[in-house]
């Protein structure tokens, strides 16, 4: 294959990419923990992220790129997030690097949590093993690109069932880091 490239926007979007995804409320209901808030908003069905993917074929050595937009809002206090995911491939990795706007990076591996803050210019690495979700605790977009190996693979099930064991949510202070399942492992 030959090489290629493509403009990455401030804004998130590419300008050459092989997928859009969004993704709606009603598309991810079970991942966020207020139940009743979900299905009040379920005719409005709001927008919580897009994303343009660019991928190399899935074969070993391959990498693939991809921009998120993460919307501000919330669903009751938990802030607007991705769904997150494991790489379905053992020992594949990710880097992430923030081009605007203000999040965390949720991280769990086994019942351990870790959070790197994200904003402008944050490069963030994904170690293999750890499950990672994004959630905008600003106001404006959150803007990152990620990079992975092409046939990493993503593992969505885990997460669907079993969810992170903290959660974000929005506090007095704002942004807090809140325990739902304490100690429990991701993957039982
Ligand atoms: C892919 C990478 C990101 C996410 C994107 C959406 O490995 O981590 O491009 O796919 O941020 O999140 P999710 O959890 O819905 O795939
Ligand atoms: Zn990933």
């Amino acid at each position: 294959m030959n090489p290629y490239s493509s403009r990455c926007l401030r804004s998130g979007e590419l300008d050459n990419y092989s997928a859009r995804l969004e993704r709606r409320l009603m598309d991810m209901a079970e991942f966020f923990s207020d139940k009743e808030m979900v299905g009040a908003l379920s005719d409005r069905n709001p927008l919580i992220y897009t994303v343009y993917e660019m991928t190399a074929p899935e074969e070993p050595g391959q990498l693939s790129y991809a921009t998120t937009i993460l919307y501000p809002g919330k669903v009751g206090d938990e802030y607007y997030m991705t769904k997150g995911h494991f790489h379905s491939k053992e020992g594949t990795g990710e880097v992430y690097y923030c081009i605007a706007g203000r999040g965390l990076l949720l991280m769990q591996k086994g019942s351990r949590v870790e959070t790197t803050g994200m904003e402008e210019g944050v490069v963030a690495y994904v170690p293999p093993g750890w499950a990672h979700r994004s959630v905008n605790t600003g106001s404006e977009n959150f803007v990152f690109l990620a990079f992975y190996p092409a046939d990493a693979g993503h593992d969505y099930g885990t997460i669907a069932e079993n969810g992170f064991s903290k959660i974000v949510v929005e506090d007095r202070d704002g942004p807090k880091l809140v325990s739902i399942r304490p100690g429990r492992s991701i993957r039982p």
